[in-house]
């Protein structure tokens, strides 16, 4: 390839760059990678995706040298886009694990978003508006419409700093959503996950020339969208085949006298489909990890990557992370387990049994002990990253004192004419309850360095008669990290039903897409008419 069409990367392997990877090759870009620092001297345009925490990203480019370059490549108004964290570390300084200095080639210090001033959840994830100044050209495809973030941590606009703002976004407070000055261009969302409008922004940059000046049709974008979000429960059919399967209840196997796994279609496919439709976000849920291990399963691995190739929306994988010892002796830990989903395209895990497991510790020590999969894998990758599924299934009680778990009175009555219930947390699929309840779950994992809650019901699992409301009302009021509400969608009514009347932040189905009863977009437009605020796919 000619020099028209390289990209030098700086990735100092701290996480997942398979995704901006993927995009620029989407773009018909080839990647040259940066080894030493005259690497980046010589750069024609330079990318630098920003993973993992501040302090040991700059302790990698303070060590390598790699820091002083980069100060000299941008004072040199080289071609250059920051991402995330790559916008972040050029500035004075941060509070994460701080404070820490930082590149200091703008003016400023990151801190971390205020949950309690703000009334806000934190992390930032999802969808999010951005307000565009002038200097932007980067971003002129964007417009009123939405890109996606996932983080902590902010650097916010000053006197200092304006020259460099080139667009804000509100999120309990107004924030620095990009910066721009000359040819170098960092941004805080994620480019690479925001679908075709991410992709025109890195068109953008990488080839300034060739881009139409047309300006897009305004969107309608204004604040943070309600997510919807395609879920993939996938395991091996009794023919050996990877599928993704449906259960009723968490049953997946067909009420038949063969008695097979139901089979809905393939991961991949099924996946890219969604992406096209419209979906914010796409979980895969390995749904035998538990008793399979997960990198055995080398399957889901594969799934993972073909996949990240040409679905540019953030990707969840649950399924089998804890420690783990094989047939032979080897010992492995959850984290190499979440690494290599990292390395293949995930941008989270998702932990379900070894949640649980963990809570229960905590709760009876009253100390971290750090050790938990959650604690590791939230301690090197960043909260954001990790995911903690709860499959409760509903307990009536007559009651609110017969049992020392958070009660609550339920909406439609039990069978028995209870008008109580707790929601008890269930290991191995569904297939063994446990003594803790979903509440005292959710804020257990809260504190042990959870991101996101996926909310399941066994009870309301593939019945499509919508979500268990009065659960995910006690939960999403519960913590103050986003809630995916999850388990009985059956119409768009369901998603416009949840988001009114709980904090949810996304909302999860599987069973509708994938018999094709309601498609993605018709959820969207009935949300939209709800005046409930949600993205619109570029066309
Ligand atoms: O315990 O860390 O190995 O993780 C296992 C993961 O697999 C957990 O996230 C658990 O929720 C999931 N899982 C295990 N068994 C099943 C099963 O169905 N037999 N699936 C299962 C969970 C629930 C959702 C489903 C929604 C929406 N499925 O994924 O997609 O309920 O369905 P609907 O819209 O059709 O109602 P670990």
């Amino acid at each position: 390839s000619t020099s028209d069409s390289v990209v030098t990367l700086l990735d100092y392997g701290a996480g997942n760059v398979r995704s901006i990877r993927n995009a620029l090759r989407h773009l018909g870009f080839s990647i040259k990678d940066v080894q030493t620092p005259g690497d980046i001297l010589n750069a024609d345009r330079l990318i630098f995706p920003g993973v993992g925490a501040f302090a040991p990203a700059m302790d990698v480019l303070n060590k390598t040298g790699m820091g002083e370059a980069l100060c000299t490549y941008i004072e040199n108004d080289r071609p250059f886009l920051g991402i995330c964290l790559g916008l972040q570390l050029l500035f004075d300084s941060s509070e994460e694990n701080g404070p820490v200095k930082g590149l200091g080639v703008i003016p400023g210090t990151v801190g971390r978003f205020d949950s309690s001033a703000g009334g806000i959840r934190v992390p930032h994830i999802g969808w999010n508006a951005l307000q565009v100044g002038n200097a932007s050209d980067i971003l002129d495809d964007v417009g009123n419409r939405h890109v996606y973030f996932v983080h902590s941590y902010r650097a916010i606009p000053s006197n200092e700093n304006k020259d460099w703002v080139s667009s804000t976004c509100h999120y309990g407070e107004s924030f620095i959503s990009s910066i721009r000055r000359g040819n170098v261009h960092a941004v805080q969302f994620h480019p690479e996950k925001s679908g075709e409008v991410g992709l025109s922004v890195l068109r953008r940059f990488l080839d300034p020339k060739s881009s139409s000046k047309q300006k897009p049709e305004e969107g309608k974008a204004s604040k943070l969208a309600k997510r919807v979000i395609a879920c993939l429960d996938v395991r091996t059919n009794d023919k050996g085949d990877l599928v993704v399967t449906k259960g009723d209840q968490y049953d997946v196997r067909e009420q038949s006298n063969e008695n097979e796994v139901r089979n809905l279609g393939k991961p991949v496919d099924l996946a890219r489909q969604y992406y096209k439709d419209g979906a914010d976000e796409i979980s895969f849920l390995n749904i035998t990890g538990f008793r399979d291990f997960p990198l055995g399963d080398l399957p889901m691995i594969q799934v993972l990557r073909y996949t990240s190739e040409n679905v540019f929306v953030p990707l969840t994988v649950g399924g089998g992370i804890r420690d783990f010892t094989d047939a032979t002796g080897r010992y492995y830990s959850s984290l190499e387990v979440a690494a290599e989903y990292f390395r293949s395209g995930a941008d989270k895990i998702s932990i379900g049994s070894d949640a649980v497991y963990a809570a229960e510790e905590f709760i009876k020590s009253g100390a971290k002990t750090g050790k938990s999969s959650l604690e590791q894998i939230s301690r090197v990758y960043g909260n954001q990253a990790v995911v903690v599924s709860i499959d409760p299934r509903r307990v009536y009680v007559n009651d609110p004192d017969d049992v020392p778990y958070k009660v609550i009175k339920v909406t439609n009555p039990g069978p028995n004419g209870e008008e109580y219930a707790w929601y008890q947390c269930t290991v191995s699929g569904g297939r063994e309850g446990r003594p803790i309840g979903a509440y005292e779950l959710a804020k257990a994992v809260e504190e042990l360095g959870a991101g996101e809650i996926l909310l399941n019901c066994i009870d309301c699992d593939g019945q499509g008669k919508g979500f268990d409301t009065d659960l995910v009302k006690l939960i999403s009021d519960s913590v103050g990290i986003p809630v995916i509400a999850s388990s009985g969608a059956g119409t768009p009514e369901h998603f416009s039903e949840v988001f009114e009347t709980t904090n949810a932040s996304a909302a999860l189905a599987a069973g509708i897409f994938h018999r094709k009863e309601v498609p993605i977009q018709s959820v969207k437009e009935h949300l939209l008419e709800k005046s409930i605020e949600v993205r619109i796919k570029m066309q």
